[in-house]
């Protein structure tokens, strides 16, 4: 586990609550911030006692982004190698939010630019303050769309919209972007942390290993063709038919009363 600050780390009723702690810089990814997180995340993946993740941000922003301070083109020198800083600090990270099984929140409670915006639409349910404001910020300095955003804004907004809104760098607020089906919803901002850790506490004590299979079912749909898509539900229906939870998800139905899942 990292002993970085720049990822704060709470664990609470199986939550585990990654806060990005670099305010005066927006949480804006250093390296530091980078590994930080993906040591929380691969914590969260092997803690049998942790059931959700809540990711969220310190201060006024959600994340900015890279850190452009890192690269500062004034020092002079050669062009760095962004595709580099993807292939190792980026996209290790995204992987693994998208091929653990435990659900990831996030509660957006201020402008997320770049990748910041990206890294939000990474996770599995996202909520945003009402005055959050999403920013493809990249065509802004010559960049191109990162941390899996060409493909989430796609497949959750379709061309139209993923091509306006990553040509023209205009921010999106929380409410258009709830309105859009690009977050799932805006809240006022005093209750975004409120809601967003119930509803991660009711997702961490919830049957884990179907709640696992059905992330990646619905991940699997955006590749899958319809019959390939209901064979994996066979398929995956037949694992879940097998669970602890399951059985005691049909006996707490018989007996009137609320189950116990043990995540198992
Ligand atoms: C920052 C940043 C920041 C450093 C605010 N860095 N300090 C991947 C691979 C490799 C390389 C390149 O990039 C990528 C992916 C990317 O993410 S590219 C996109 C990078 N991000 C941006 O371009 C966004 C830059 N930030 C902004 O446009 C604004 O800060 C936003 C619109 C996010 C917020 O604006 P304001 O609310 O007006 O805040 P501010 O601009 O005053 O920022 C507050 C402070 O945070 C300020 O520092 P200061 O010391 O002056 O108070 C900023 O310099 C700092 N900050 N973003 N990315």
């Amino acid at each position: 586990m990292s002993d970085s600050t720049a990822v704060t780390v709470v664990e609470d009723q199986r939550v585990l609550t990654l806060t990005l702690n670099r305010p005066d810089k927006l949480n804006s990814f250093n390296e530091d911030m980078h590994y930080a997180l993906r040591a929380g995340l691969e914590r969260a993946r092997d803690d049998a006692n942790i059931g959700a993740v809540l990711l969220t941000g310190a201060g006024r922003g959600f994340c900015a982004g890279q850190d452009l301070g890192n690269r500062d083109p004034r020092a002079g020198g050669p062009a760095p190698d962004l595709g580099v800083t993807l292939e190792t600090l980026y996209n290790p990270t995204l992987r693994l939010m998208k091929s653990m099984e435990k659900p990831i929140v996030c509660a957006v409670n201020g402008v997320a630019a770049g990748a910041g915006a990206n890294i939000a639409l990474a996770c599995d349910i996202v909520l945003a303050a009402k005055s959050a404001k999403f920013i493809q910020a990249f065509s802004k300095i010559g960049l191109v769309p990162d941390a899996g955003g060409s493909w989430s804004l796609t497949h959750l907004l379709g061309e139209a919209r993923a091509k306006a809104l990553a040509l023209t760098a205009e921010p999106l607020a929380a409410e258009t972007a709830a309105d859009w089906g690009m977050i799932w919803k805006a809240v006022d901002d005093d209750k975004l942390m409120d809601e967003a850790t119930a509803l991660a506490r009711k997702l961490a004590n919830g049957p884990t290993l179907g709640l696992g299979l059905t992330k990646k079912l619905i991940q699997a749909a955006s590749t899958n063709g319809f019959d390939a898509q209901i064979d994996l539900e066979r398929d995956f229906q037949r694992e879940a038919g097998k669970s602890e939870d399951y059985a005691e998800g049909v006996t707490a139905f018989l007996e009137k009363r609320a189950p116990e899942f043990r995540g198992k």
